[in-house]
């Protein structure tokens, strides 16, 4: 069962003009409802009587993580308070996150897009879902878990973690589909196999995004847990969870374009590329009310698809995501920006601002190291000082960041020093491979 057949396998022209249709009430909202976007449009000379269609897409404003951050909390909203009804944060690129805020329709269109991911892994009512991405400010756990409860399905919203009891749940509820990220996924399905009870498992279908993920990975993931593995995709800026999704024949993420606009520009020019070249992603929200983002920078890299697709939707498609055109890593599911550490090091007097950071992946779970020089006039043979220095970071670094990093501080002058742009983060986990 389709979800909604009407905008999923709508035809071209069709869906064309839906979108012609919402991108101008989005216009209008934005321009008498947002003085952020209302002060962009006046600087570019544009008012909506400009806006007419989607090709007129071009002539908008670019929205980035730094006008989100700048806005910080609520100054992207385009309803008054009143009517925001949810808030959710996900990292920025300093201290501050970025911060989204839905009205009530807002979630309904949210708990629609899901619905149409989970219905397109061919779940229902009869499915039992085990939702653990984490529940909070990450979009996640609240994401997955309205989308499943519109299906009508059963929802264990046990969140992420806790593996004994994921596994017992798993086992005693006879979840069938599981939603985590894919590197959980991994973990969780290791675990399984060392406990010997795949047999025992009703699981037949996971849902998986949030990080990215090798076609090795999905291998190795349906083999463990004996399920099929769906990509998902989505962020925090343009609803969560729910902007794109795979269909059975895992070619690709249809994206949900009657509500958000794709585009590919060139991270350089900003120029849109040509037709199914790779370039960055970038969004328009044509449904959203409370915070709709206009060309929203996503700085994933991908490309689209308009070819048909043997599931008989017609809606475009993006590429498992191939990269990032900025530095920000994703750790454990944590969006971490090398700039974030660099700021929690720089409160300390006691260290230099020559770091490096090291991530990998050991037994399915990321690991990350943060090696800081400590300034020579507080380097000291003296064990127990140094001890506390690392565990003040440490301490510092989960509670701006959200993530653990190990931290080992180095002698002074042992970070090898560049003469060009910097190469602070070593990454050996090749996510964005084929
Ligand atoms: O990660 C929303 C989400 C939750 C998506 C659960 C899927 C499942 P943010 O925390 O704002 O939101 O992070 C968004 O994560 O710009 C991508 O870089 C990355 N990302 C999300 N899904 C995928 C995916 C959620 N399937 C950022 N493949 C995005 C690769 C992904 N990267």
């Amino acid at each position: 069962m389709i979800w909604n057949e009407s905008y999923e396998c709508m035809g071209r022209e069709e869906m064309r003009e839906v979108q012609n249709k919402r991108l101008r009430t989005t216009v209008e909202h934005v321009y008498h409802n947002s003085p952020f976007y209302r002060a962009k449009m006046q600087e570019l000379g544009i008012t909506p009587m400009d806006i007419e269609t989607i090709d007129d897409l071009v002539k908008l404003p670019f929205t980035t993580k730094t006008d989100l951050r700048d806005q910080y909390p609520f100054g992207l909203f385009s309803v008054p308070m009143s009517e925001i009804v949810r808030l959710h944060a996900s990292s920025g690129t300093t201290g501050k996150s970025v911060v989204a805020g839905y009205t009530r329709k807002d979630l309904s269109t949210w708990s629609e897009v899901i619905a149409r991911t989970f219905t397109s892994g061919g779940c229902s009512r009869n499915d039992i879902f085990q939702i653990a991405y984490g529940y909070g400010l990450f979009t996640g756990g609240l994401g997955a878990h309205y989308g499943a409860e519109n299906i009508g399905a059963s929802v264990i919203p046990i969140s992420a973690g806790n593996t004994e009891k994921q596994i017992q749940l798993m086992t005693d509820f006879g979840s069938t589909a599981l939603c985590c990220t894919p590197s959980y996924a991994l973990y969780l399905g290791e675990a399984i196999e060392d406990m010997g009870i795949k047999d025992k498992l009703k699981l037949r279908v996971g849902f998986f995004g949030a990080e990215p993920w090798t076609e090795a990975m999905r291998l190795e993931i349906e083999k463990k847990l004996n399920i099929k593995a769906y990509d998902i995709f989505g962020l925090t800026e343009v609803i969560g969870p729910g902007v794109s999704y795979e269909c059975y024949a895992q070619k690709g993420m249809h994206i949900n374009e009657d509500h958000f606009l794709p585009e590919i520009i060139n991270p350089k020019t900003l120029e849109p590329v040509a037709s199914g070249e790779v370039g960055e992603l970038v969004f328009t929200t044509i449904t959203k009310e409370g915070m709709p983002v206009i060309r929203y920078r996503t700085k994933d890299l991908t490309r689209l698809m308009y070819e048909p697709c043997s599931c008989g939707r017609t809606s475009v498609r993006m590429h498992k995501i191939m990269g990032r055109s900025d530095d920000m890593l994703i750790i454990r599911g944590v969006n971490v920006f090398p700039t974030q550490i660099e700021s929690v090091l720089m409160e300390f007097g006691e260290t230099a601002p020559h770091y490096h950071l090291y991530v990998d992946r050991e037994n399915n779970t990321d690991t990350f190291d943060v090696h800081v020089e400590v300034r020579p006039e507080n380097f000291t043979d003296d064990m127990s000082s140094m001890l506390n220095l690392r565990k003040r970071i440490e301490a510092r670094i989960q509670s701006v960041v959200g993530i653990h990093a190990s931290v080992k501080l180095v002698e002074p002058r042992s970070i090898e020093r560049s003469i060009g742009k910097a190469q602070r983060v070593t990454d050996k986990r090749n996510l964005y491979k084929e």
